[in-house]
């Protein structure tokens, strides 16, 4: 076996966590970092590139780094990973990636326990053994255990936002062949859930050879699974795993509905049919006798598309993002699904971040980006002054920046409305980061959490609660806190903050970005069913960010949203008559 992008990027990846366990200056450590992050992103063989003298055209990857890849490509291992390894044992690795621990942790449990593993970590903290070593305590300790436990429960499933991207490069990459018909992504990625087992692709034509060489032939491709005439599956370098499966045109509906699933969707659906005298599966609607047995000698129903699925068992189509068989198929047959909100429905961007805090682009660049997007108003969140590590704003510099908004709002007339905002941190000890008086002078204010996140159930909720009350907040930003792979949602009584947000009539948000896209699908919905006003915002922190839109959009369709429920979907006049409403 010879090494493949993702084994050589995972080398890199762990040469930078040792030499930072070690203790070694920071830029050495970034320097591994992102060339590891180069190699994940690049959609090539490193042996190619290599081949080419293409290496050091990659970015963050100069001659030393280029020098080690050929190393690896050559040998199939790295003489100064082996080096590390015998000087900094290699489970600390792992240690150092559970929530709460860090790098620093990572060497005093080693240095001073001689804790070299997860499992000697775990029996520690079960005995009490951390809590007395410098810097620790009983908290930090109950954290640790946490956050392995948090460790213990990873799936092994890609991000939505790594997923569909990949995705849809390899389905044009396939419909560019004239043997393709028709193709689309189907299975968890079409209704579009936050995270991916796998990746399902159907492809319709006649003759599968060449498109299934086309798939198993691509350079992403890190190794092949199965190669067959209707399947074939491959793993990619990135580790993401893809099914193509081609079928006839004339069956299309049929196996996009069985393979966009969700299995309890379709087994619910077999049943209707079977009721009306047809078995469902991928191929046709097949009529049954009265023991269901399918009767050879009647004719098939074949579906070339999923409305007369749907339409031949009595039923409104049903949108991918609700088959979920979460009471889809009874509004269906009542007549009774949403109009789901769509991303053009969306004319406004409330939270996002710029220089002025840790965002990439001056909010001139920000605002500019979203007018060329066709956004009718965005709001200005930068964080606030407790978020030192994000470069938060103290009053006078947020006062400042207000200025500089209502400037730039001037300059830029009608075509854009840019609002003066902040992202203000509810802080651990549930104080809100800025006075009222000074809240009352800005057009828009978020609240967000992002610390005490471990706090038990009754003060997060009170956070939450007093945040949602005050009357300057608009808007809770990311209200559960979670963030893939391995951060928890806080622990929250959901029903006192959705009431509360009813009641005061504050914003929950549905985060857009794919590690939070937060509130979830789950939560999201019953706010709705509640009257809570929504809003789904990007939160981006760069331009590029802010295509990031559609995830949130995605989210919410999951939430069975309507673009009433929205606030920005609604029009510019109706939003600032809202605004103006509240003191
Ligand atoms: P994932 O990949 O774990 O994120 O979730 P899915 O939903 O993409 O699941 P996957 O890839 O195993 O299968 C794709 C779809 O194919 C699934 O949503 C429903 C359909 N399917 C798979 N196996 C069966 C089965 O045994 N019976 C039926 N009726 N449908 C199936
Ligand atoms: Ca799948
Ligand atoms: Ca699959
Ligand atoms: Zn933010």
């Amino acid at each position: 076996m010879s090494l493949n992008n993702r084994e050589i990027a995972d080398i890199f990846e762990r040469c930078a966590d040792m030499l930072q366990i070690r203790g070694d200056n920071i830029h050495r450590v970034l320097s591994y970092r992102r060339a590891a992050e180069t190699i994940r992103a690049a959609p090539r063989d490193l042996r190619v590139i290599a081949g080419e003298g293409g290496l050091t055209d990659l970015s963050y990857i100069g001659k030393t780094i280029a020098a080690k890849i050929d190393e690896m490509l050559e040998t199939d291992r790295l003489e100064f990973y082996e080096r590390l390894k015998a000087e900094v044992p290699e489970g600390l690795v792992d240690i150092m990636h559970i929530n709460g621990v860090g790098p620093k942790k990572a060497r005093l449990f080693w240095e001073q326990l001689d804790i070299t593993s997860v499992e000697a970590l775990k029996i520690a903290a079960d005995n009490d053994k951390l809590a007395g070593l410098p810097g620790m305590g009983k908290k930090s300790q109950q954290k640790i255990l946490d956050g392995i436990e948090a460790l213990s429960r990873q799936t092994g499933r890609a991000s939505i936002g790594d997923a569909l991207p990949a995705a849809q490069r390899i389905l044009e990459h396939l419909l560019e062949l004239p043997e393709a018909q028709a193709g689309a992504l189907a299975g968890s990625i079409r209704r579009g859930r936050e995270t991916i087992g796998d990746v399902d692709i159907l492809i319709a034509g006649d003759d599968s050879g060449p498109i299934m060489q086309r798939f198993v032939t691509m350079e992403s491709v890190g190794r092949v699974l199965g190669h067959g005439p209707t399947k074939s599956s491959v793993e990619l370098l990135s580790g993401l795993q893809v099914d193509v499966r081609v079928l006839e045109k004339a069956r299309w509906g049929t196996a996009l509905n069985y393979f966009t699933g969700s299995l309890a969707h379709n087994v619910k659906l077999r049943q209707i049919a079977l009721d009306q005298g047809f078995s469902l599966n991928e191929h046709a609607l097949s009529p049954v006798d009265e023991n269901k047995t399918i009767i050879e000698t009647a004719e098939k129903i074949l579906c070339d598309s999923e409305e007369q699925v749907y339409a031949t068992l009595g039923l409104q189509y049903v949108p991918p993002e609700l088959r979920e068989d979460s009471g889809e198929i009874e509004a269906a047959r009542a007549g009774g699904l949403p109009r789901l909100i769509t991303r053009n429905d969306i004319v406004a961007d409330l939270h996002m971040h710029s220089t002025w805090s840790d965002g990439k682009h001056s909010i001139r660049e920000m605002a500019e980006a979203c007018i060329q997007r066709g956004l009718r108003a965005i709001a200005i969140t930068d964080h606030s002054r407790s978020l030192g590590i994000a470069n938060g704003l103290s009053i006078e510099r947020l006062l400042t920046q207000a200025e500089a908004v209502r400037q730039l709002n001037a300059e830029l007339g009608d075509e854009i409305e840019v609002l003066a905002g902040t992202e203000m941190d509810i802080k651990a000890d549930g104080e809100l980061d800025y006075p009222d008086e000074i809240l009352a002078q800005l057009d828009f204010v978020i609240a967000s959490l992002h610390s005490g996140l471990q706090q038990k159930r009754p003060q997060v909720t009170e956070r939450l609660l007093k945040a949602i009350r005050n009357p300057h907040v608009d808007m809770i930003g990311h209200p559960s806190a979670r963030q893939f792979p391995n951060r928890e949602a806080v622990d929250a009584d959901w029903d006192a903050v959705f009431a509360a947000a009813k009641a005061h009539d504050t914003i929950l948000e549905i985060n857009a970005n794919p590690l939070r896209l937060d509130l979830k699908p789950e939560l999201a919905r019953l706010a709705k069913d509640l009257g809570v006003l929504l809003a789904i915002n990007t939160d981006a922190h760069q331009i590029a960010h802010l295509d990031l839109m559609d995830f949130g959009v995605s989210n919410a369709r999951r939430a069975w949203v309507e673009p009433e429920h929205v606030v920005n979907t609604w029009t510019l006049e109706r939003f600032q008559q809202w605004l103006n409403a509240r003191p």
